[in-house]
C-alpha cells in the first residue's frame, strides 16, 4: 500500500461495513440484490430496503496540475473530468472520506438514472427507457452476426476468447478478400474497456456498419477496405457492461467482474491491467475495492489476456502487422496518446520522431472531432494502459479516444440514445485518417524515406 493512501486493511474494509450494517439494519436479506457478489457494500434507503450501495461522481475543485491529479487518483478513485482547477470523481463512501482526508471539498453530483427502477433483486436485460437504443451484449451479437451473413465478403466473425463470466469476446475483421490474411497494414479498434461506457460498444457497431455498408460507393472506404485489414473487438468488458444494467438503474460500474483473490471484492480495472510497466508509476492501485484495481499480477484479468494473445498473433515474420489502434472510451472528449506511466514527452522505447509522430496524427485526429489532443498523462499518471502496452510492447500507434460528451452535466458516462448517431459519426473521419495513415505513420512527420521504404 502507498504511503500516501489512506490506512486500510486490504479487503477488510467491507467486511468491517458489512458486519456493521447486518447489526444496525434490519433489512431482509432476501432483499439484495440476486446478482450481488455476496459480500457488496450494503446501504439502508428510506423504504428500509437494503441496496447495493453504488458509487457516486462529485465536484472536487483544487486540483489544477496532472501531479494533483495524479495524487488524488491514488484514494483508487476515478478521475472522468479534468478542468483548469477542478476534476469530476466517481468514489464510494470510503473513497470520498480519502479525498476529503487529502484536504478537498466534494459537491455530490447527480446519480445516473433509474430512481424509478425496479426493486433490487430483480434482473433486467435491457437498458432503461431512454436508452433503448443501446445496444446489450446479446444485441451486439444479434446485429454483428446479420451484418457478417450479409457482407460475407468483408466482414469475418472470430470469437477470440472468453470473459471471466465465459461471454465471448469477438474480433470482427474487415477487409476485401477477408477470408484471406493478405499482407495489408492492419489497424485494431477496441472499445468497452469500462463497464460503465456503453457509447464505446456503439462507436464499434457504427464502424462495422458504416465499413460495410458504404464499401463500393465511399473512395475512401473503398480503398481502405481494399488496401488494409481492419479489426475491431467490440466488447472487451462484455460482464462489467451486462452487470452494469442489471438492476435497471445504472451502477456506474467501471471494471470486470473477476473477484480478486483473498478478497470479497470485484473487479479488475482491465485498464490498469496490461502488460508494460504493470503497477510501475502510482498509476494504478493495488487495493480490490478501488476503481483503478490493477488486479493481481500483470495481464490477471481474462480479458486482457484474450486480445493481448490476439494481438501477439498478428505478428506474422517477426513482424507485428498492426501499425495503428484506437482504444475507445467516455467521457470528455480527448485524443490520447502515450505514455500514460510517465510525464516525460520522450524516452526509453519513445524517440522525438515517435513523439512527433503520435502528436502530428493526434492533433489533426482531434481538429476533425473537436477533440482535445494530448498525451495521456497531462490527464493523471495510469500504469497499465493499453495503449502504453500497445506501444511500449508492440509498437502500434495507440490512441485512446474519450467520446462525448465533455462534461458531466451533459450526460456522463450515461449521455441518452438520441446521441448515439451524431456521436459516433463524429469520429468518422479521424478513424479514415489513421487508417489512411496506417501504412507509414512517420509521413506524418515528413520521414516516410527514412522509416518506411521498402518495408
Ligand atoms: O483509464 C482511464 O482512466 C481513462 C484515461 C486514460 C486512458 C488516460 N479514463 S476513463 O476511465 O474515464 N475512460
Ligand atoms: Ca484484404
Ligand atoms: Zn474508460
Amino acid at each position: 500500500m502507498r504511503p500516501h493512501t489512506p490506512t486500510r486493511i486490504r479487503g477488510g474494509r467491507t467486511t468491517v461495513l458489512a458486519a456493521l450494517l447486518s447489526l444496525a439494519l434490519a433489512a431482509p436479506i432476501a432483499a439484495q440484490a440476486q446478482d450481488a457478489p455476496p459480500a457488496e457494500r450494503t446501504a439502508a434507503t428510506r423504504d428500509g430496503v437494503q441496496r447495493a450501495e453504488l458509487p457516486h461522481q462529485y465536484e472536487v475543485k483544487g486540483p489544477a496540475t496532472p501531479a494533483a491529479r495524479t495524487a488524488l487518483a491514488a484514494t483508487g478513485v476515478s478521475i472522468d473530468e479534468t478542468h483548469a482547477h477542478a476534476v469530476v470523481i466517481t468514489a464510494d463512501r470510503a473513497q470520498a472520506t480519502a479525498v476529503r482526508r487529502l484536504g478537498y471539498g466534494l459537491r455530490r453530483l447527480p446519480d445516473p438514472p433509474g430512481a424509478s427502477a425496479p426493486p433490487s433483486g430483480t434482473r433486467v436485460k435491457d437498458f432503461p427507457a431512454g436508452y433503448a437504443k443501446y445496444h446489450t451484449y446479446e444485441e451486439a451479437t444479434q446485429q454483428i452476426d446479420a451484418l457478417v451473413a450479409k457482407y460475407p465478403d468483408l466482414l469475418s466473425k472470430q470469437t477470440i476468447g472468453t470473459s471471466h463470466e465465459g461471454r465471448d469476446i469477438l474480433a470482427l475483421k474487415l477487409s476485401k478478400n477477408v477470408t484471406k490474411d493478405e499482407a495489408e497494414p492492419e489497424v485494431l479498434f477496441t472499445a468497452h474497456q469500462h463497464a460503465r461506457e456503453h457509447l464505446t460498444v456503439e462507436m464499434a457497431l457504427y464502424l462495422l456498419d458504416e465499413f460495410t455498408s458504404a464499401y463500393g460507393s465511399d473512395d475512401r472506404i473503398t480503398k481502405m477496405l481494399d488496401s488494409r485489414e481492419i479489426w475491431i473487438v467490440p466488447d472487451l468488458n462484455p460482464d462489467g457492461g451486462a452487470y452494469d444494467i442489471a438492476s435497471g438503474a445504472f451502477r456506474s460500474w467501471r471494471k470486470n467482474r473477476q473477484p480478486a483473490p483473498d478478497s470479497q471484492e470485484v473487479g479488475t480495472d482491465l485498464n490498469r491491467n496490461w502488460d508494460f510497466k504493470w503497477g510501475c508509476c502510482d498509476g494504478s492501485s493495488d487495493d480490490p475495492a478501488d476503481e483503478t484495481y490493477r488486479g493481481p499480477s500483470a495481464a490477471s484479468a481474462p480479458e486482457v489476456q484474450v486480445v493481448s494473445k490476439f494481438v501477439h498473433s498478428r505478428i506474422i515474420g517477426g513482424k507485428q502487422q498492426i501499425k495503428a489502434a484506437i482504444d475507445f472510451h467516455t467521457y470528455s472528449e480527448l485524443v490520447l496518446w502515450p505514455f500514460g506511466f510517465t510525464y516525460d514527452e520522450t524516452g526509453p522505447g519513445m524517440t522525438q520522431d515517435d513523439h512527433d509522430t503520435f502528436a502530428t496524427i493526434g492533433k489533426k485526429m482531434a481538429a476533425s472531432n473537436g477533440y482535445t489532443p494530448e498525451q495521456s498523462s497531462e490527464l493523471y499518471v495510469t500504469d497499465g494502459a493499453i495503449d502504453d502496452w500497445l506501444w511500449g510492447d508492440q509498437k502500434v500507434f495507440a490512441y485512446t479516444f474519450e467520446m462525448y460528451p465533455s462534461s458531466a452535466g451533459s450526460g456522463g458516462f450515461y449521455p441518452k440514445d438520441t446521441v448515439i448517431p451524431k456521436e459516433t459519426s463524429r469520429n468518422r473521419e479521424a478513424v479514415l485518417q489513421l487508417l489512411e495513415t496506417a501504412d507509414c505513420p512517420y509521413r506524418a512527420i515528413g520521414k516516410e524515406a527514412q522509416y518506411c521504404d521498402g518495408s
